[in-house]
């Protein structure tokens, strides 16, 4: 069923609870991993995008937004901004050599891509280097044509070659086999806009002024201390960030380097609010942060884009998680976001009822590359402390 997956060290549907925690994999060494890139089909080679050039942060930028990720109905597709793909991909430690991508040889044209990035992941008591794998595409006229697993075994290769061998993704398709099933949840902030593009339904028994009225948000933020994160709070709030993620089973481990970059202020791309103690000056209590992804609107008269927030990593420890994330959606609204979406992972499920999230359609599943979990046994959502763009 699943040709190319059964092929590759991950956890397999089949197995049953005899696997102990630790690689799937014998180990290996750089001296094993394949000297030469994989081959492609003739009419193909493979490139590296540098996203630092303009012109090629364009091209990526370009082939997922033609390309990438649709909802079932195919009525929405995720549309990253360049600005995006260039905070996410160019990140502390990254390496050009694992943006991947194919192009046509005669036109040199774009038309597959992959990426990792590094990230010191721990699971249950063991934290490793592993990679983040994220934008797998091929073009729309190239599908079926098992491009997809030569991009994936070809950045296994790259990574490979620098000492590392796992890797956490995310995928909405059910493959061999998940950690942990996660869903999203939406918040309206623009109701009408959502429901105009078919993004949500008038519930029955609701006029469209009662329910502009229900998603209404007050004008200000209600916690007091919280401002814009800075780069210095850095070293403070990766001492915060850490010692909350312990809580879960799944989780990143963040250098001040790294927080100094996860959690910026730039316009829609990504936005980090930190409570400041009104007592103790300087003292960091709380973290609340978004990214934002748009997606197109396929095929409507009027609306080309929603504009979305995606709640990204948390610390609730002088307020209610709920007030931060309150707080957070009415700074979204404000910057004239759509919707809020926040995924059932880490401690999201004590606010969800509370303010107005509903549940999507559709699940995000969370992957390892060559790690088996005790008992090749999944985790709950709530165990879940990685969120992935
Ligand atoms: C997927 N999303 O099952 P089997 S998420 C992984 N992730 O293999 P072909 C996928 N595998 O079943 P197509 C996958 N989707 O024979 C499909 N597959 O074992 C598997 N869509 O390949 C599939 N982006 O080339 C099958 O299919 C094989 O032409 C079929 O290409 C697939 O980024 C794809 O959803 C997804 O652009 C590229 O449909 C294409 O259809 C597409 O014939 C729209 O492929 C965009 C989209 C995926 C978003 C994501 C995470 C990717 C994780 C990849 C795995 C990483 C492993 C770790 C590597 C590093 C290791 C170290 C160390
Ligand atoms: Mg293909």
């Amino acid at each position: 069923k699943y040709a190319f997956w059964e092929t590759q060290p991950v956890a397999q549907f089949t197995e049953g609870g005899e696997g102990e925690e630790g690689p799937i994999d014998a180990p290996k060494t750089v001296g094993d991993v394949r000297a030469e890139p994989y081959n492609l089909p003739d009419s193909f080679e493979w490139c590296t995008c540098n996203l630092d050039e303009e012109a090629v942060a364009q091209e990526v930028y370009e082939l997922l937004s033609n390309n990438y990720v649709e909802d079932d109905d195919n009525m929405f597709r995720f549309k990253y901004s360049a600005s995006f793909l260039k905070w996410c991909l160019l990140c502390p430690g990254h390496q050009l050599e694992w943006l991947v991508g194919v192009r046509v040889k005669a036109s040199r044209r774009l038309v597959g891509f992959i990426s990792a990035i590094p990230a010191h992941v721990r699971v249950g008591e063991k934290t490793m280097a592993m990679v983040e794998i994220n934008f797998l595409c091929v073009h729309k006229k190239l599908r079926s044509k098992r491009l997809a697993p030569l991009l994936i075994k070809e950045i296994t290769r790259r990574v490979n070659k620098c000492n590392i061998w796992q890797a956490a993704y995310t995928a909405g398709v059910l493959l061999p086999k998940p950690v942990a099933t996660c869903r999203y949840y939406h918040r309206s902030l623009n109701p009408r806009k959502l429901i105009d593009v078919g993004f949500s339904r008038l519930a029955p028994r609701m006029t469209m002024a009662r329910t502009v009225k229900l998603y209404k948000l007050p004008d200000a933020t209600s916690t007091q201390g919280l401002r814009e994160c800075r780069p210095d709070d850095a070293p403070q709030l990766a001492e915060l960030l850490n010692a909350s993620l312990k809580r879960y089973k799944l989780a990143p481990l963040f250098s001040p380097e790294e927080v100094a970059h996860w959690f910026q202020n730039v316009d829609d791309v990504v936005n980090a609010f930190v409570v400041e103690s009104p007592d103790t000056p300087g003292r960091l209590t709380d973290l609340v942060s978004f990214y934002t992804l748009p997606s197109s609107i396929l095929g409507h008269p009027q609306h080309t884009e929603l504009k979305a927030a995606y709640l990204y990593y948390t610390v609730a420890t002088s307020v209610p998680l709920r007030q931060l994330v309150s707080d957070a959606m009415i700074l979204a609204a404000a910057r004239g976001y759509d919707v809020f979406n926040a995924l059932d992972l880490m401690h999201n499920e004590t606010f969800l009822r509370d303010l107005k999230f509903g549940q999507g359609d559709g699940q995000l599943h969370y992957y390892l590359y060559n790690w088996r979990l005790a008992g090749g046994c999944s985790m709950a959502p709530q165990d879940v402390g990685l969120v992935l763009m």
